[in-house]
């Protein structure tokens, strides 16, 4: 198969992009861009006029250029091309495509921070640490950060919920300051939680819209007002996320923000319920069917649970209202109630089960991420430093993992002679390798309080044998925690393909926890996998798999998504206080 023009103009702007990120001299680097630009605007196949020996026909095809295509053509591969690839990773290569990111930087980058993919830069950019270099500051920092942003959405038009919420979060917040403002809150698939979001629908009870709409559209980070109305303006920010602003009167709150929450599948659901008792609801009342238009006859709301009980329906949190279930059982328990009342929320949380520190690729040392977790009220974290099979710099081997329970010891002295209630468990996000088989021996395994196992590698193996692969893992009567079991990377790549049924049916037998990662790149397990495994009566941690302390605010994340799964705290490892959980480490398995 000879090579496509595409193809081969792919090629050299893929040779000129690695060269430029090495320093090449700028003459040579144009070259290759313009033979780039040439073969993409040549006339014929290139293919033909190699064959026909006058690839030189072909404006700045020179004979160095010349052997590279004829290479290409004869062979399928360019052994230049092959070395520039090992010397210049394809995820260093990557980072060009970021907005605001030039050759220039992407060798800082790499050389100076050790950066080689756009998901290390993301990470990078959030813990603070490009803005110290030559020609940046904070301001640029955060222009690369909205502009990963923005890649990521362009591929499925749909934002991550970790990243619309704390700017959903701050616009509330502001417009909450409004004078005459009663309530303020988001709705729509934000406020289900959902993992990813198409945009943000706000809902502001005021009785004057025209400062609500002043103040929103006066928001930072607006790139694009798409709608200045008087009750409803859009604007799309610089991340590419589009805002929804509606101001409704204060007595129609409860079926506005009902309305406007949906999903549109729960709302279907909800509307025929009423149908069938008689009444017709909309965003602004429920009223008698057949009876007056709504606006001068119906009956409104201030709030959803009065709303919900007048149609003989238990109150239902928002995450659970996807028409999977929560309506029926609404009805069943009737007025008054609430469905899954225990439904687990983030104050159930009592520690955090991986976090990474100096120790691997983390930003910070133990005491670090240890502050950081009484801070938010926790009892205990687990510190799950990466070993050394998986390749990041500084992995943990079991020479280093004697020193680092050294260091765990001494912060856990220190703590207790402050008097602070709050233990360091040690742990490790064990490599699941290849065959299933851990990259650390068991004698050393059985030294750690808990232990993490995550496949990393290969997760485009074939169904039955990368569900092999993780149920051997699981059977290893040290390994506590399956982390991050898809290995999905939210609008990037899909999850591992399991058979997940026999994986939870093996994380039950062998007692292994399955892990709800956090991470907002991650959110794995997802929703409907996480309830599944807790129907069966899988245990599950919520982590927050945080690089650097500001990394364990992102527990809410994993939060929202056992909410959807209608996970209770009883299943959550982590929500237990400490000596369960480590009566439940220490189970002897047969
Ligand atoms: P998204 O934005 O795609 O992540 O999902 P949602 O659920 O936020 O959907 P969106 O923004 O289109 O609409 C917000 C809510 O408005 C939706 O969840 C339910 C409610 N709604 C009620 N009836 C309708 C309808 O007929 N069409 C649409 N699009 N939304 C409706
Ligand atoms: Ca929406
Ligand atoms: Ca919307
Ligand atoms: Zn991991």
């Amino acid at each position: 198969m000879p090579l496509s023009n595409q193809q081969l103009a792919d090629i050299f702007n893929d040779i000129a992009d690695r060269l430029d990120i090495q320093g090449e001299l700028v003459f040579k680097v144009r070259a290759y861009r313009t033979v780039a630009e040439n073969i993409l605007n040549a006339p014929r196949p290139i293919a033909d006029l190699w064959r026909e020996g006058v690839l030189e026909q072909v404006p700045g095809v020179g004979k160095e250029i010349a052997a590279k295509i004829d290479e290409l053509m004869r062979t399928g591969r360019l052994e230049f091309y092959e070395r520039l690839r090992r010397e210049v990773p394809d995820g260093v290569a990557a980072m060009l495509r970021v907005p605001n990111v030039g050759p220039k930087r992407v060798k800082e980058f790499w050389e100076k921070l050790g950066i080689t993919s756009i998901d290390e830069l993301e990470a990078a950019a959030r813990a603070g640490k490009l803005r110290d270099l030559p020609r940046m500051g904070e301001k640029a920092e955060q222009k690369i950060l909205a502009g990963i942003e923005s890649m990521k959405r362009r591929a499925t038009g749909r934002v991550r919920l970790g990243d619309a919420l704390p700017i959903a979060r701050r616009i509330v917040a502001a417009l909450r300051q409004v004078p005459g403002v009663h309530k303020a809150e988001y709705a729509g698939s934000l406020r289900r939680g959902k993992e990813t979001i198409g945009d943000v629908d706000i809902i502001v009870a005021a009785s004057d819209p025209e400062p609500v709409m002043q103040t929103f559209l006066a928001q930072p980070g607006i790139a694009e007002v798409l709608a200045a109305g008087e009750t409803k303006s859009s604007a799309r920010l610089e991340n590419g996320l589009q805002v929804d602003v509606r101001v409704v009167e204060p007595r129609v709150w409860g079926t506005a923000l009902q309305y406007f929450t949906g999903s549109q599948l729960h709302n279907i659901k909800v509307r025929e319920l009423a149908q069938k008792k008689g009444l017709t609801l909309n965003e602004y009342a429920v009223s008698k069917l057949g009876g007056k238009d709504s606006a001068d006859g119906g009956e409104t709301f201030e709030d959803e649970p009065t709303l919900y009980a007048r149609l003989g329906m238990a109150y239902i949190p928002p995450e659970l209202r996807e028409d999977r279930g929560e309506v029926e059982k609404a009805l069943e328990l009737g007025p008054g109630r609430v469905v899954m009342p225990d439904l687990i929320a983030l104050s159930d949380l009592r520690g955090d089960l991986q976090m990474h520190t100096t120790w691997s690729d983390g930003a910070t040392d133990v005491m670090s991420m240890a502050r950081a977790a009484i801070a938010l009220g926790y009892e205990y974290i687990l510190i799950t430093d990466h070993t050394a099979g998986l390749g990041v710099v500084n992995g943990l081997t079991p020479e280093r993992i004697a020193e680092q329970r050294k260091e765990i010891d001494r912060v856990n002295a220190q703590l207790r002679k402050e008097g602070v209630r709050f233990r360091v468990l040690q742990g490790a996000e064990v490599e699941v390798r290849g065959d299933g088989s851990l990259d650390l021996p068991d004698e050393v395994l059985s030294q750690l309080d808990l232990v993490q196992a995550s496949v990393h590698t290969a997760l485009t193996q074939p169904r039955e044998k990368i569900t092999a692969r993780a149920i051997k893992a699981m059977q290893n009567p040290h390994v506590h925690i399956l982390g991050h079991p898809s290995g999905r990377l939210l609008n990037e790549r899909e999850g591992a393909d399991y058979d997940w049924e026999a994986l939870f049916r093996a994380a039950l037998e062998y007692r292994v926890a399955l892990e709800i990662n956090a991470d907002p790149s991650r959110l794995d397990l997802n929703d409907v996998l996480a309830r599944r495994a807790a129907e069966l009566g899988c245990k599950l941690s919520i982590s927050t798999d945080a690089h650097a302390p500001d990394g364990l605010n992102n527990m809410i994340l994993g939060v929202l998504v056992a909410r959807r799964a209608w996970v209770t705290p009883d299943s959550v490892i982590n929500a237990w206080p400490l000596t369960k959980l480590l009566k439940w480490a220490n189970k002897t398995r047969a």
